[in-house]
């Protein structure tokens, strides 16, 4: 089954939507594999966000995601990289659908509460920056009430 890195970013962590994001990939039926509340450095954000280095908002971004602790998950489930980038909502709030997470509690793009993996590749990068001591292996006993 299909993998993905979630982070609840310091905003989302201070704001006490933790519980209210974990429910909604719950809910949908997708499975928890990897879960810790982590403070990151400099280096290590820069790290996760490499792609973006070139970038005008980069050093911002870096600042606010070491602002404050951020809790690091993955999620595992039939196409959960694309259906939770639906379930997190478009990067800018502004235009992100109400229904989905940035939709509903968020404003501005640089206070966007969380992060999704983009495909199965940087799924794949992220889940082994962010747990290089490995996930869970289980399977939910709802699976045949999941799947059909
Ligand atoms: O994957 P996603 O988080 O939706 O957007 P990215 O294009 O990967 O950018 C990562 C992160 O950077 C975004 O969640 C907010 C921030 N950002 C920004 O502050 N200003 C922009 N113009 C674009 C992105
Ligand atoms: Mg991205």
């Amino acid at each position: 089954m299909e993998q993905t890195f979630i982070m609840i970013k310091p905003d989302g962590v201070q704001r006490g939507l933790v519980g209210e994001i974990i429910s909604r990939f719950e809910k949908k039926g997708f499975s928890l594999k990897g879960l810790k509340l982590v403070s990151v450095e400099r280096a290590f954000a820069e790290k996760h966000y490499a792609d973006l280095s070139a970038k005008p908002f980069f050093h911002g971004l870096v600042e606010y995601i070491i602002s404050g602790p951020v809790v690091a998950m993955v999620w595992d489930g039939k196409n959960v990289v694309t259906t939770g980038r639906k379930i997190i909502g478009a990067t800018n709030p502004s235009d992100s659908a109400p229904g989905t997470i940035r939709g509903d509690f968020a404003i501005d793009i640089g206070r966007n509460v969380i992060h999704g993996s983009d495909s199965i590749e940087s799924a794949r990068k992220e889940i082994a920056l962010w747990f290089p001591e490995g996930i869970a292996e289980w399977q939910s006993s709802l699976h045949h009430w999941i799947y059909e």
